[in-house]
């Protein structure tokens, strides 16, 4: 077991069950010129948490975690879109239209897929995901109860909408989960600090939040309790 130093209290994890969840690292939300930059969004807010999930990432294929990728986005013949999902916004050029990257959050398109700083390595599982919530409609359960995962590292963006949903889904599923704050973002500063806040909350509400620093340390066994 090892013990990494997080809030409310230390995370006791196993790296033989835990496993490494980037949340939708794609190049329309994160990348300039992408889909999330067009609506407006400061995308820099986003981008600070690529460096430190690249040190995750190295550091978790190293100690051989389980490492997986996830990605919103719907078929290209947009056969999974909810209409609610499609009207919502009212925007100009929404879910499956031409956009800056290729046709927006459809599978398949350039702007859909993963950033090429955190490129999911050859086997490592890229579950897509129709929704908010990298539960709903995957087969997110499948991978993880199949490898015998009970603990969920979790990265990615944004914290407030597909990070949040997702840990809320792993929750009621009875997984742990921690959460790197410095490897979430944002487009939002106040949901950002709100969005990591109401996770740790109430002795742990939906789980734990550290700093990725932290966690390396406790992943390397250079720090924290190993035993
Ligand atoms: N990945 C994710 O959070 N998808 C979103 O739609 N985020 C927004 O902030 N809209």
């Amino acid at each position: 077991m090892r013990q990494a130093k997080a809030e409310p209290y230390a995370f006791d994890f196993d790296p033989q069950t835990c496993a490494l969840v980037i949340i939708d690292m794609q190049r329309d939300f994160v990348d300039p010129g992408g889909f999330g930059e067009a609506l407006g969004n400061d995308v820099s807010l986003l981008r600070r948490a690529i460096a430190p999930t690249r040190r995750v990432l190295a550091a978790a294929r190293k100690a051989g975690l389980l490492v997986i990728h996830t990605r919103e986005g719907h078929r290209p013949d947009l056969a999974d879109l909810p209409q609610s999902k499609k009207l919502r916004g009212r925007l100009k050029a929404g879910i499956g239209d031409p956009g800056p990257m290729g046709r927006i959050l459809v599978r398949g398109e350039y702007g859909h897929d993963i950033i090429d700083e955190l490129k999911p390595a050859a086997g490592e599982p890229v579950v897509d995901k129709p929704g908010k919530g990298a539960f709903h409609a995957t087969d997110l359960n499948a991978i993880l109860t199949n490898r015998g995962t009970r603990q969920l590292v979790v990265c990615g963006v944004t914290t407030e909408v597909c990070v949040n949903t997702s840990v809320r889904e792993a929750n009621d599923r009875g997984y742990d989960c921690l959460v790197l704050e410095d490897c979430t973002g944002s487009y939002f500063p106040e949901f950002q600090n709100a969005g990591i806040a109401m996770i740790k909350s109430q002795g742990g509400i939906f789980g734990w939040v550290a700093k990725s620093g932290d966690f390396l340390e406790a992943l390397a066994g250079t720090k924290g309790r190993k035993k």
